[in-house]
């Protein structure tokens, strides 16, 4: 997707969110969300993307779409390396295989194995407010399985960040070359989603699990510092609805300004790790210091 020649002069974070009987805040149900950080030449064509995005999304009709564009402060913007892509093989277990994989995975980078399992239930059966779906990630103490969000039922969202100019379509193009996408795999929502765990990263969350509340998109992820951003397709059964999000900290004394971060730092992100061929989780698991 051709996102204009250069960065240079204004930049723009234009966001999109949405939401299927009435807005968020008036308790409509979360369809879709997306954003970009553009060039002012880029900036309406940017916008009328993301509507088209939030009217076509699998999870139905939005009947509220909100798009923000904000200009920012010059000199503001970060750069965020991108974290090496592996994905696994998860064999013929399904779901549960997958998942014993992720909570392995968490316990290497240093959550407890009572968190992980809470996380995994929790994500299992809809963190939001009566078991739905959140449009932003839980923030959990990864020795106490504390939540630390300020807002349980909207949780924090990393935003405010998008690819360097060109550097989406290279991650499209290694990943490809790589053997990695299969079945419903979006070379596009890998981005978004690898965008978020190395901003999430660098910021200082000590590790993430994430799948989608979509039904048909049953690819998730594990991502540490340590581990990478580590796929796991499988994770979910096709048709269910429920999915989300948990960041991991340790030792932070005010998440508060943690998810401050990571929703207000404007950041552009580089392709920097490999994108590595497809190998057998047990493989992954036995050999000790992956990713960067
Ligand atoms: N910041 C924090 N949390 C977010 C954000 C964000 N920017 N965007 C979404 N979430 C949370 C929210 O709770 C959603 O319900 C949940 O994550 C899932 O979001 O093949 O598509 O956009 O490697 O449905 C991962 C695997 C796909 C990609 C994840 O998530 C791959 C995905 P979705
Ligand atoms: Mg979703």
């Amino acid at each position: 997707m051709p996102r204009g020649v250069g960065m240079a002069g204004e930049l723009y974070s234009v966001r999109m969110r949405a939401a299927a009987g009435g807005p968020h805040e008036a308790g409509g149900r979360h369809v879709s969300g997306a954003e970009r950080i553009v060039s002012r030449l880029d900036l309406e064509r940017t916008v009328a993307r993301l509507v088209r995005r939030a009217r076509e999304h699998p999870l139905g009709a939005a009947d509220f779409i909100q798009v923000t564009v904000e200009r920012l402060a010059a000199g503001r913007l970060g750069r965020v390396p991108s974290l090496p892509v592996t994905t696994l093989r998860i064999g013929a277990g399904g779901p549960r295989a997958a998942r014993d994989v992720a909570a392995a995975l968490l316990a290497r980078a240093g959550v407890a194995p009572a968190v992980a399992a809470r996380a995994l239930s929790l994500l299992a059966n809809g963190p939001g407010p009566g078991d739905s779906s959140m449009r932003g990630a839980v923030l959990m103490d990864a020795q106490t399985g504390r939540r630390l969000e300020p807002d349980q039922a909207r949780g924090v969202r990393v935003s405010r960040l998008d690819w360097a100019p060109g550097e989406q379509r290279r991650l499209a193009e290694a990943l490809r070359r790589a053997g990695a996408l299969a079945g419903r795999d979006s070379a596009e929502r890998i981005g978004d989603a690898l965008a978020v765990a190395s901003k999430a990263a660098r910021a200082g969350v000590l590790a993430e699990i994430c799948w989608s509340d979509d039904p048909d998109y049953t690819t998730g992820y594990v991502a540490a510092p340590r581990l990478g951003y580590v796929r796991l397709p499988g994770i979910k059964a096709a048709g269910v609805g429920r999915g989300g999000r948990v960041f991991f900290v340790s030792g932070v004394a005010d998440p508060a300004a943690l998810a401050r971060q990571l929703e207000e730092e404007p950041a552009l992100v580089t392709l920097d790790g490999v994108i590595r061929a497809p190998l057998p989780a047990e493989e992954f698991l036995a050999l000790d210091d992956r990713g960067a």
